[in-house]
């Protein structure tokens, strides 16, 4: 059996992508760099200074600005996003996965957050999912996001647990080849043309049924 299993928060637990797209669109349009919902899927999983260069780079010519601007940008960005997930209540948590933390934590395996999120610890409270979670990841003390695998690495060492113990589950592309790349069982949420490199894949999070997930992970 495994030991932990490591979930992504936006897009797995809540779908919090919406949000931080609505956000990057607002300072987008402030400045004329166009950007669309199609566009919004690279940014998933992808930090908040990883996301603005990309977005810097959808402007002709792509600006270039320095390290004090882009800190002035990403702030502003986040005060955007701040502002929107004030919303954010238990009903907002995703199909299917109070059903699957509950089969997990009955089971008697560790629960951990590895999401690239700074805003993590305050989406889970108004989740209602404060407590829930053995190890959330700081994404603050992570240094290198998402496709590197040390996000899950991080969760996996803070509790003691060997990665061949683990499973990860991400709707990501950058978070299925993070966990991956840290050498545990990836569980994908989304299409085939994505995460066709996941171990295991799903459609939706209504889908993620802990008996079959821990089935694929012991074949
Ligand atoms: P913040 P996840 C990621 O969350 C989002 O998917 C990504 O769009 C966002 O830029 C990143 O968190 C950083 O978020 O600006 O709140 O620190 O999917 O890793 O849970
Ligand atoms: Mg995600």
């Amino acid at each position: 059996s495994p030991k932990l299993i490591i979930y992504d928060l936006d897009g797995v637990i809540t779908d919090t992508a919406e949000f931080h797209f609505l956000a990057w669109k607002k300072l987008a349009d402030e400045l004329g760099i166009p950007i669309d919902r199609h566009f919004n899927e690279q940014l998933k999983g992808i930090s908040r200074m990883d996301s603005l260069d990309r977005i810097l780079e959808q402007a002709s010519p792509p600006m270039k600005l320095s390290t004090e601007e882009k800190i002035e940008l990403a702030t502003r960005k986040n005060a955007y996003y701040l502002e929107l997930i004030e919303e954010i209540s238990p009903e907002h948590i995703l199909p299917g996965i109070k059903a699957l933390l509950q089969a997990n934590k009955e089971a008697g395996i560790k629960t951990a957050i590895g999401s690239a999120s700074k805003n993590a610890p305050r989406i889970l409270e108004k989740l209602g999912l404060g407590d829930t979670f053995d190890h959330i990841v700081d994404a603050a003390e992570v240094k290198k996001g998402k496709p590197d695998p040390e996000t899950f690495t991080a969760a996996a060492d803070a509790l003691g647990i060997a990665y061949t113990d683990c499973i990860g589950i991400e709707d990501a592309v950058a978070g299925v080849e993070a966990i991956n790349r840290a050498g545990m069982f990836s569980v994908g949420v989304g299409d085939k043309a994505h995460l066709s490199h996941a171990d295991y894949l799903v459609s939706a999070t209504n889908e993620l049924v802990f008996e079959e997930i821990i089935r694929r992970f012991q074949e």
